[in-house]
């Protein structure tokens, strides 16, 4: 990667996130929360006021600005990037909006062999403004402590759950119909999904994100046998498009013998909600680190990944509006579960509720930054 990157000049490399990441303890446990950006921040509605949320993603200016917003308002060790999943699929040219309380909806859904085969590809230039918006939030962030950047993606099986259904789904049955009554056109799908997913996540990275996470959200949906066979290969195939993109390794950078530099991948972090039965699936497929809902303890999820893993999480969401004693208490066992683990990024077992007091948020970081590493 270029030498102005902030893993490659090093303001990031040794950060707490990073160094988490990398599967060792920094001296605090790192957290930040997924959705940080959003509606539970009144500074986030009033920027947002007219402007359609594909429209924001694709200002840079205001992505950037919105990126900002929970760094400066939470002091957490990661910012990510504020954008969504979809908009890949936008620049490319699917008839995609984000419905206001709804989310992502179709044009035209994708549901047979001729409909993924007349699916656009992505121009990579049409990338640019998700780019200038990542190197805007690199830029913004060297003031506020040169805090890590975390680009992200949908994975394919997500991605393909919004096509496939038109919209949101419960049970994502027709994707999954169609993965066992088509699986050729399944398998098409899943490549097409695949290419434009990781080429949005190269983008981000090669603009200047640190880490990288891939979301499957709705995998959960999945016996662990479908996403063996239908699913992870293409999941492995949306990550090799970032596997090449490596760093110096902070931790040899001493090393006597300096004549060859140790490198590093972008450390991958790869979420899913209800995925416990999963978790080695999705590990297996090339991440660094597994991102835990709340429904599977910590140490429980350390264990079934043999506790060699990296693990992110799994405050649960419902206990953010309870009184801060019963807050305090929950995220103290957090802590200590994952202290089963070789390291620990402390997070949501999933996104944050709109309906959220962000003071809440604040006073999580503020007392996990005070607990012993
Ligand atoms: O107008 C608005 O404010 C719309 C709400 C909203 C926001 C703030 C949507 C619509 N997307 C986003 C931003 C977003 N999306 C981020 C921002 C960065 C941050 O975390 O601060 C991220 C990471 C996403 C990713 C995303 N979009 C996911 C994966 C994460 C998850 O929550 O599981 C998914 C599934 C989507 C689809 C989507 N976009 C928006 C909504 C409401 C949804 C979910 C709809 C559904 O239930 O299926």
């Amino acid at each position: 990667m270029a030498a102005e990157h902030p893993l490659v000049s090093g303001l990031t490399s040794s950060s707490p996130l990073i160094t988490a990441y990398s599967g060792h303890r920094p001296d605090r446990v790192p957290v930040w929360f997924m959705r940080q950006a959003g509606r539970s921040l009144p500074e986030y509605r009033e920027l947002r006021v007219g402007t359609a949320m594909l429209d924001a993603c694709l200002d840079p200016a205001l992505a950037s600005e919105i990126t900002l917003q929970p760094v400066r308002r939470h002091g957490v060790d990661a910012a990510i990037f504020f954008s969504d999943i979809v908009v890949p699929l936008k620049l490319a040219g699917v008839d995609i909006d984000i419905v206001p309380g709804k989310g992502p909806v179709l044009g035209a859904p994708v549901r047979t062999a001729d409909d993924v085969a007349a699916l656009p590809i992505l121009d990579p230039d049409a990338l640019a403004p998700v780019a200038e918006g990542v190197r805007q939030a690199v830029a913004g962030l060297r003031d506020l402590g040169d805090v890590p950047l975390i680009g992200f993606a949908g994975a394919p099986f997500t991605l393909a759950a919004y096509l496939v259904e038109g919209g949101p789904s419960k049970d994502h049955i027709r994707a999954r119909t169609l993965m066992h009554a088509d699986p050729d056109a399944w398998r098409a799908l899943m490549a097409w999904a695949a290419d434009i997913t990781g080429t949005f996540l190269r983008a981000q990275v090669l603009a200047g994100a640190s880490a990288a996470q891939l979301f499957d959200s709705w995998a959960g949906a999945l016996s662990l046998d479908d996403y063996t066979r239908h699913v992870a290969p293409a999941s492995a195939r949306a990550l090799s498009h970032v596997r090449d993109l490596g760093y110096p390794d902070p931790a040899h950078e001493n090393d006597e013998v300096s004549s060859t530099v140790v490198e590093r991948n972008v450390p991958i972090v790869h979420f899913g909600v209800g995925t416990g039965e999963l978790l080695r699936a999705m590990h297996d497929i090339g991440a660094d680190v597994v991102g835990v809902d709340y429904r599977v303890p910590l140490d429980e999820a350390s264990r079934r990944l043999g506790n060699i893993v990296p693990l992110q999480g799994n405050i649960d969401p419902a206990y953010l509006d309870a009184p801060w004693p019963i807050v305090e208490a929950h995220v103290r066992d957090v802590v200590d579960r994952g202290r089963s683990a070789p390291s620990h990024v402390l997070n949501l077992g999933h996104g944050v509720p709109p309906e959220t007091d962000p003071t809440v948020l604040t006073r999580i970081v503020d007392l996990v930054h005070g607990l012993p590493a």
